[in-house]
């Protein structure tokens, strides 16, 4: 590795997160340049003994979506099961919303997350295509947070049950302070599925994925206190 590249890669493993996405976007702009090629073949294998995060997520979303062979070789070779590992205590397969999530669909993605989550509760809910707050209690720490960390990373961390949470939290459990927040309320008017939502990053924080509020907030107030996303339960 030449200097540079050294540096770069100083860089890309560097605990400062400005730092690590200005080292990964310079290997983006021509990742199968050879240097960089070797350092993001690095990186991505860190997130074989690491947590995944967003930063992992980008790169490799980047280089799923582009065109070369050698590359895609590499992902299929060493990510056969795309970046997120998929674990499920309910024998669930979460791969159609990483996939949805890649594409980048998030309406798509927002669809699946819902649909999964009626597979998680039993037949009667994929029956009647929405899920009961009992249910969700339920649920495995183990699937939910699954679901979580796809949508934390594939979002650069915007997304997610556990932002939501935080924000819950930041408003002192008020939802009605928490819907204008997360762009599912505006002038006090309830926002309109699907049409009234925004489908990609530029989003509010919080605002993916949905949870229909025709019911009641007991579904909302389940996920926000589920143990899956309670650090005390650790
Ligand atoms: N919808 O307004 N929503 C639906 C949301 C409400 C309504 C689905 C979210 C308010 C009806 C999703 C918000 C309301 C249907 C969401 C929102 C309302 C529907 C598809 C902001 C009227 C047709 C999945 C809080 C004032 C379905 C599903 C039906 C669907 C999400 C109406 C994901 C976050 C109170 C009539 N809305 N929803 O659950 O049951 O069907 O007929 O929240």
């Amino acid at each position: 590795l030449t200097v540079d590249s050294s540096e770069l890669r100083d860089s890309l493993f560097s605990e400062s997160e400005k730092r690590q996405l200005q080292a990964i976007d310079t290997l983006l702009s021509d990742p199968s340049h050879g240097d960089h090629w070797t350092l993001l073949q690095e990186f991505l294998l860190s997130f074989k003994s690491q947590a995944v995060n967003w930063r992992g997520a980008k790169v490799y979303r980047a280089l799923w979506q582009g065109d070369n062979l050698k590359i895609q070789d590499f992902l299929d070779e060493h990510f056969p099961q795309g970046f997120v590992p998929l674990t499920s205590e309910a024998g669930i397969d979460y791969s159609p919303i990483e996939a949805a999530l890649l594409d980048e669909v998030y309406e798509l993605a927002d669809r699946l997350t819902l649909q999964k989550m009626c597979e998680l509760a039993g037949d009667s809910a994929v029956q009647r295509k929405w899920v009961y707050f009992s249910e969700v209690n339920q649920f495995p720490v183990t699937d939910l947070q699954t679901l979580d960390t796809l949508w934390l990373v594939y979002s650069e961390g915007k997304f997610g049950f556990s932002v939501q949470r935080e924000m819950w939290l930041g408003v002192g459990k008020v939802w009605e302070k928490l819907w204008p927040k997360m762009g599912w309320k505006k002038e006090n008017i309830w926002t309109r599925y699907p049409g009234g939502f925004t489908w990609d990053l530029s989003a509010p924080k919080g605002h993916l994925p949905l949870t229909n509020q025709l019911r009641g907030v007991r579904v909302m107030d389940s996920l926000m206190t589920h143990p899956a996303f309670n650090p005390s339960t650790f």
